[in-house]
């Protein structure tokens, strides 16, 4: 399979932004921030481990594999709360995983309160407005929309999908390992879709790594594998479908999603569905449902008890 291309400079990094093609950059040493050094699992549970978190639990990894009965879908997309610390001491080993889409250090043009210390740790990244001596930013804070972060153990693997809020991704590899797959939006026709996800069973896309034969299903499609260690930043563009492989024993991983600029090539192709199975939807569409829903009773219960402490 093609390999996602390596630059060597921010300024590559950049031209690839504004065509929407997606790279991985390595930050030198000395342009890493803080957090490269800091985000022990030691560091992190002594700094801010009293802060709860909402954790995701999967006993077979997969968040979430479509071909998975559906009571697992519903396992695999419901919270649970706990203490940062815990989550960091036992819930990695477990399987558990600390999802950039519902963990953000960032958020709404400001860092999040609760993680104001780890923002500190990051932000460095993100070049101020007024500091030339910097060089070529990342990316702006006016750019900037959301920053995730993602913690997890071994054996981890996300759902094929695009980010749905259409924004650029940029994916920093803090610690750990990760294998991510991509492939262009223009191919959503072989890739099963339904709103932003890609429905095949996680079975077709293990074909493309060692099998004799790549599943048919995915004839046509043009994805390519970027192996990410610690320090590399890969570009996810808009739009583009993504799978991500956690391989690390202990993976930290930061997403800076942000404003897409005109793209030089014209306009971004708009996947639309090529699911056609209406069971799979529904099986779908009620599993997120119901998690969604126990999800809600869960909050609302934390904050009852919070309240009454
Ligand atoms: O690491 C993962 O499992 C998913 C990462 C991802 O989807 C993202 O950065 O948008």
């Amino acid at each position: 399979m093609e390999q996602v291309e390596r630059v060597s400079s921010v300024e590559a990094l950049r031209a690839c932004v504004d065509r929407n093609d997606p790279c991985v950059y390595r930050l030198p040493s000395e342009s890493r921030p803080p957090c490269f050094e800091v985000w022990t699992k030691q560091g992190l549970s002594a700094r801010v481990g009293t802060r709860p978190v909402a954790a995701r639990y999967s006993p077979s990894g997969a968040y979430i594999d479509p071909a998975e009965g559906f009571w697992s879908l519903v396992a695999a997309l419901r919270t649970r709360r706990m203490s940062f610390a815990r989550y960091l001491e036992s819930g990695i080993e477990r399987g558990m995983m600390l999802s950039g889409t519902e963990t953000y250090l960032y958020e709404h043009g400001r860092p999040v309160g609760a993680w104001r210390e780890l923002w500190d740790d990051v932000r460095g990244l993100i070049a101020e407005p007024d500091d030339a001596s910097r060089g070529a930013p990342l990316c702006s804070e006016e750019e900037l929309h959301t920053v995730g972060l993602w913690i997890s153990g071994r054996g981890v693997r996300s759902i094929l999908h695009y980010d749905d809020s259409g924004d650029n991704n940029l994916n920093l590899q803090v610690a750990g390992r990760k294998r991510v797959t991509l492939f262009p939006p223009s191919d959503w026709r072989r890739l099963d879709t339904l709103l932003a996800l890609g429905l095949h069973p996680f079975e077709v896309y293990a074909s493309l790594y060692g099998a004799a034969e790549v599943d048919p299903r995915l004839a046509g499609t043009a994805p390519r594998c970027a192996e990410l260690e610690v320090g590399d930043l890969l570009f996810i563009p808009s739009r583009w479908y993504h799978f991500v492989e956690h391989q690390g024993a202990f993976n930290v991983n930061v997403t800076c999603w942000f404003e897409r600029g005109p793209v030089a090539s014209g306009p971004v192709v708009a996947p639309r569905r090529s699911c056609r199975s209406v069971l799979k939807v529904l099986r779908l569409v009620s599993a997120l449902l119901l998690a969604l829903t126990l999800n809600g009773i869960g909050r609302l219960l934390a904050a009852r008890e919070g309240r009454g402490a």
